[in-house]
């Protein structure tokens, strides 16, 4: 392979992903990016910011990339690179007052982004909740509080209205898991609480917001493609013991049959009988109803696995990662991509999945006016063949998307990881475009001239 070769993204002749019907796109997230924390309500993030030792690098919102202001470039580099859809979140924060009506300057940030992905042809996939909880909620007990969920819903019908006819596709929550486990178990993620009860409350309490969600979403917008994105990490035993093997499976249980059995089969797995009284959720009546209501889609994230060996005290831990990592220390493990979604397609009656978030942090340089960051491109084609494999197995995989388009606040991490396609340099705003960035465009350009058009956007 020439050096110009592994700079390069290919997808394989006769890959369902070379028909024009297969979306590529790319994601990020309202409070990564935005920047402008003055002109909306606090979230639980800007407090989790404020609270010394929570971010590695002290940073926080407040400008991040500065995208409020600079979404129209940033548009332009959407566009440049060609892409069928752009996957953003909505900051709940900024769009509603406190006491639960609609703010409409706001709201007039994400017309004017909608109306020009349109113009484009770039099909919008909105998120409605990507972890910026408004404060105040939290100090109404935040997502262990049942009342949020309703206060979600509330939210979700006056955004859908406003935003009318504009969206190609709802995403309820961006990894429940995330908000659940890191925001109430371990503490990494706002709004920074160590308490396993509480934990499992506001899991449960996000998927019926989920679940309320999607019956709002029915009613007020039947004709957008309206899922949720969970993310899940396929788990694997240490070694080949049974003792192993069965520690892989409780970590599954755990982390990913928790999400997947309530949203798609309307249970909770088994072990929930097995948690003591104290720690389980409250479930009334219908709530299983809401969460399993049907999916037009299920978005999964995938950037690495986990493995396990068994333990005395806890039952499962998890091994530290084997190189080769990324810069977030977690192990490249393409072949989980095709594992995870084969077991799903094998264990249920799935909607089509899209790959919601795919991508990698590497050490990224501008040497010459460039950054050739040959790790992400190389991460990126071996999760492309990834997923061929699985679509080759027949899993009906309808989209990819890469996080992410800008470097951006990585949370905990602050901006030292960069996922971008696009470098940002923070002190000036710059962006530049990476070799990976390249590398999509040519292959989104090329994929277009095959099917004979041009790619959408340009
Ligand atoms: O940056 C995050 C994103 O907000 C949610 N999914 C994982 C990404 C990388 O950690």
């Amino acid at each position: 392979m020439s050096r110009n070769d592994d700079l390069k993204l290919k997808v394989p002749a006769g890959s369902p992903m070379r028909a024009p019907g297969f979306i590529f796109g790319v994601a990020t997230s309202a409070f990564q990016i935005e920047g402008a924390s003055d002109a909306r309500l606090p979230c639980i993030w800007d407090s989790f910011c404020a609270t010394p030792g929570k971010i590695r690098d002290h940073s926080n919102g407040r400008v991040a990339c500065d995208h409020l202001a600079r979404w129209h470039s940033d548009l332009e580099l959407i566009t440049s690179l060609g892409l069928d859809a752009y996957r953003f979140s909505i900051s709940w924060p900024r769009v509603m007052h406190a006491d639960g009506t609609i703010n409409r300057k706001g709201v007039g940030f994400y017309l004017q982004l909608l109306d020009s992905l349109n113009e484009r042809h770039c099909k919008p996939f909105v998120t409605l909740y990507h972890w910026d909880l408004p404060q105040y909620l939290q100090e109404q007990g935040g997502w262990p509080n049942r009342d949020t969920a309703f206060r979600f819903r509330d939210y979700v019908d006056q955004i859908t209205r406003a935003l009318g006819d504009r969206v190609y596709s709802y995403v309820t929550l961006n990894e429940p898991w995330c908000s659940a486990y890191l925001g109430y178990e371990t503490g990494v993620h706002a709004p920074g609480l160590t308490d396993k009860t509480l934990s499992k409350k506001a899991a449960h309490h996000l998927l019926l917001a989920h679940g309320l969600g999607m019956q709002v979403l029915e009613q007020n917008s039947p004709a957008t493609l309206n899922g949720i994105v969970v993310n899940l990490s396929p788990s694997y035993g240490a070694t080949d013991s049974a003792a192993d093997r069965a520690a892989a499976v409780a970590a599954d249980t755990a982390m990913n049959q928790w999400y997947l059995k309530p949203l798609l089969q309307g249970v909770y797995p088994e072990s929930l009988e097995r948690l003591p009284v104290a720690e389980r959720p409250d479930i009334q009546a219908d709530d299983l109803n809401l969460i399993s209501q049907p999916l037009d889609f299920l978005g999964v994230n995938y950037y690495t696995r986990a493995v396990y060996k068994a333990d005395a005290a806890a039952g499962f831990v998890q091994v530290p990662p084997a190189p080769p990592l990324t810069e977030m220390g977690w192990e490249i493990y393409p072949q989980g991509l095709t594992d995870m979604l084969v077991s799903l397609h094998e264990q249920f009656d799935l909607p089509p999945v899209y790959v919601a978030e795919n991508g990698a942090a590497t050490a990224d340089v501008i040497v010459d006016g460039m950054v050739n960051d040959a790790t992400r491109i190389r991460y990126f084609q071996q999760h492309l063949d990834a997923l061929d494999r699985a679509l080759e197995r027949g899993v009906r995989v309808a989209g990819y998307f890469h996080w992410s388009l800008l470097d951006n606040f990585e949370w905990a991490e602050g901006y030292a990881k960069r996922f971008g396609l696009v470098y940002v340099d923070y002190a000036t705003q710059r962006r530049t475009m990476k070799q990976s960035a390249h590398a999509y465009a040519e292959l989104l350009r090329e994929r277009a001239a095959a099917n004979g058009g041009t790619p959408a956007g340009s």
